[in-house]
This record gives C-alpha cells, sequence and structure tokens, in this order.
C-alpha cells in the first residue's frame, strides 16, 4: 500500500478552502430527480446535465474533486473528449461512487445496508485504469420507531470498513459517509446520540481493519433535528452540536470531514457549514468542508430542465453554490451573498 499518495490525495481533496461536488446519483436517484423537472429520463439527458456540471468555466476554484459513478466515469462529452480528461485537465480530482446501492437488511423491518462487497478490488482495480483517485461508499441509517439497530449499524460499519481497506490497497482515498438520515421527526439530541454510536462503530471498524485514518474522509452528516421535528434549532446550535460531537468522536489524523446535505435547502447547509468554521475557527484538528449533491446542485438542475439553451445560466448557478460554500468553509459566507 502506498500510503504517502493516499494521504497526499487525501490532502488535496481538502486542500485550498475547496470543496467536492458529488454528482454520483445512481441511475435510479438521476431518473427520479429529473422525473420531478419533467426532464426525459434517459441516457443522453443524463449525460449532457453531467457535461454541463464538469465543463463549469472555473469550477476548480472552489471544487477539489467530483464524485462520479459507474455510468458517468465511462462517458464523454459530446466531441467525444472523456469526462476523466475534462475533470482532470480542470484541475479536478476524479472519484467513483462504489456502493451498489442500499437493500433491505435481512429481518430487520425498515432497515437497509449497502451492498457491492463482492468483486469489490477487481472493480477498484478498473476504477484506477480509468483515472479515479478515490472512491465513495454510503451506509444509510434510518431512524424510526425501534431503530436503527445495533446489528444494522454494526453491519453498515463493518461494510465501511471492508470498502475502506480495499480502496487504500487499491490506492484509492475511500470517502467513508456513514449517514444518519433526517428522514423523520426525531430531536437533535436522538440525532446526536445515534450519530455518536454510529461513529463509534465505523472507527471501532476501521481500526481492526487496519485502515490508515491519515488516508480518509470521513463524510457525516451534521448534527439535526429530523425534518418533521416541531423544535428546529438555529444555525449557531447545529453548528455547536455537529462540532462538539465531532471533536468528541473523530481522530485527529483524518485529514478532512466533508459533509453531505442530506436534505437540507441549499441556503442552510451553507449558513451551517459557515458557522462551524467561524464559531471554531483555529480549533479544528481537520479541515471541515462539503460534499453537497442537492445543495449544490439543486438550483443549476432547476435552470437547466433539460433545455440546451439554459446551460449557461444552469453554470453559473453551479458555480455561485460552489463559491458559497467556498465562503463557508472559511467562514466567509453570508446570506446576503444568495441571489434573489
Ligand atoms: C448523489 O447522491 C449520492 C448517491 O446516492 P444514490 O446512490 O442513492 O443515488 C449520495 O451518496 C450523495 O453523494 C450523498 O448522500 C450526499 O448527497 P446529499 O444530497 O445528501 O448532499
Amino acid at each position: 500500500m502506498d500510503i504517502l499518495k493516499i494521504t497526499d490525495t487525501a490532502k488535496a481533496m481538502v486542500a485550498d478552502n475547496k470543496g467536492l461536488l458529488a454528482m454520483d446519483e445512481s441511475t435510479a436517484s438521476c431518473n427520479k430527480r429529473f422525473a420531478a423537472l419533467g426532464i426525459p429520463q434517459t441516457e443522453k439527458a443524463r449525460r449532457d446535465y453531467r457535461e454541463l456540471l464538469i465543463t463549469t468555466p472555473r469550477l476548480s476554484q472552489f471544487i477539489s474533486g467530483v464524485i462520479l459513478c459507474d455510468e458517468t466515469i465511462r462517458q464523454t462529452k459530446k466531441d467525444g473528449t472523456p469526462f476523466i480528461k475534462v475533470i482532470t485537465d480542470a484541475g479536478i480530482i476524479p472519484g467513483i461512487k462504489v456502493d451498489a446501492g442500499e437493500v433491505d437488511f435481512k429481518s430487520h423491518p425498515g432497515e437497509k445496508i449497502a451492498e457491492g462487497l463482492d468483486g469489490l478490488a477487481e472493480r477498484l482495480e478498473e476504477y484506477v485504469k480509468l483515472g479515479a483517485r478515490f472512491a465513495k461508499w454510503r451506509g444509510e441509517i434510518i431512524i424510526g420507531k425501534g431503530i436503527p439497530s445495533k446489528d444494522c449499524i454494526e453491519a453498515n460499519a463493518k461494510a465501511l470498513a471492508n470498502y475502506a481497506i480495499l480502496c487504500q490497497e487499491a490506492g484509492l482515498v475511500p470517502i467513508v459517509e456513514p449517514e444518519v438520515m433526517m428522514e423523520g421527526d426525531h430531536t437533535i439530541d436522538r440525532c446526536l446520540e445515534l450519530t455518536t454510536e454510529v461513529l463509534h462503530a465505523v472507527f471501532n471498524q476501521l481500526n481492526l481493519h487496519h485502515v490508515a485514518l491519515e488516508g480518509i474522509i470521513l463524510k457525516p452528516n451534521m448534527i439535526l433535528p429530523g425534518l418533521d421535528c416541531t423544535i428546529q434549532e438555529s444555525i449557531e446550535e447545529v453548528a455547536d452540536a455537529t462540532v462538539n460531537f465531532l471533536l468528541q468522536s473523530v481522530p485527529a489524523n483524518v485529514p478532512g470531514i466533508a459533509f453531505l446535505s442530506g436534505g437540507q435547502s441549499y441556503q442552510l447547509a451553507s449558513a451551517r457549514l459557515n458557522a462551524m468554521n467561524t464559531r471554531f475557527k483555529g480549533k479544528l484538528p481537520w479541515a471541515l468542508t462539503f460534499s453537497f449533491s442537492r445543495a449544490i446542485q439543486q438550483p443549476a438542475l432547476e435552470t437547466w430542465q433539460g433545455n440546451r439553451y439554459n446551460v449557461e445560466e444552469a453554470q453559473a448557478e453551479l458555480f455561485h453554490r460552489a463559491k458559497c460554500n467556498y465562503a463557508a468553509r472559511r467562514g466567509e459566507y453570508d446570506a446576503t451573498m444568495e441571489r434573489s
């Protein structure tokens, strides 16, 4: 294992106050988002949209890496240039989502486990040849009546650790993404309690599998009340709860923490990240940045609408959200940055 190379990549992924653009929606998720806007759910439309994202002028000012999916890593621009070349030529690091999605967790109704470990070593080898330098695996933890179970937390933690060590052996930085979901009416305290338990299980398994923590990026949820909870804490309360929890749960040798957005509005996701970086300035052992999908892409997608005449305007929207989150990473985001 070339740990120096892996560590260098991990550091580059969170360097210069930049963050990650998650554009690794599976075909099913991408189609779902297209359907909601009346965009055709075809391979051509998905390709056109992804070309729009990666050809956004000057995106690398704010974005250090993009997460692709199996379909996208093999695609080319209309002129035949491979997406991977477009991304690397722009000075952006390409990565690949390698979990094969969530399936029902046997004999635990309502719970999920990510699959994709079978044949993973061979797939990683191919992705390295295609040009990927990091990978991503998401384990989903659902909060509900009587769930999550300890079994589900443990099984997802083990899968994340198995994946992470295979990535490092292949020379890739693993993004480790245990996502405690926002759906539900649970309180912020319940989210904190469960996310603590989940990260404890994840780091325990990473250690048992001898994963080098200086060569991973953690992609967690923020500590938030459920979307349907009647009490919604302030931006500052969320920032304090999230960072105080991370300081207790994440070893200092992890180079970066890049949040998922999880269904927050894009303004709140930026404001909360900003509050964390403002209130804990100079006190954090790791970089605290973003790896958003919906909270960075949604305005661009809504502007594009599948219409080629909207491409430039949609790219301006993506550029703007990337800029807002870059500012949030430095604690310099302000609501006045938002367009009316
Ligand atoms: C882009 O969505 C990613 C893959 O999801 P599916 O496999 O379900 O299509 C997802 O893992 C994403 O990278 C993270 O959840 C962050 O996305 P959000 O929207 O939460 O920022």
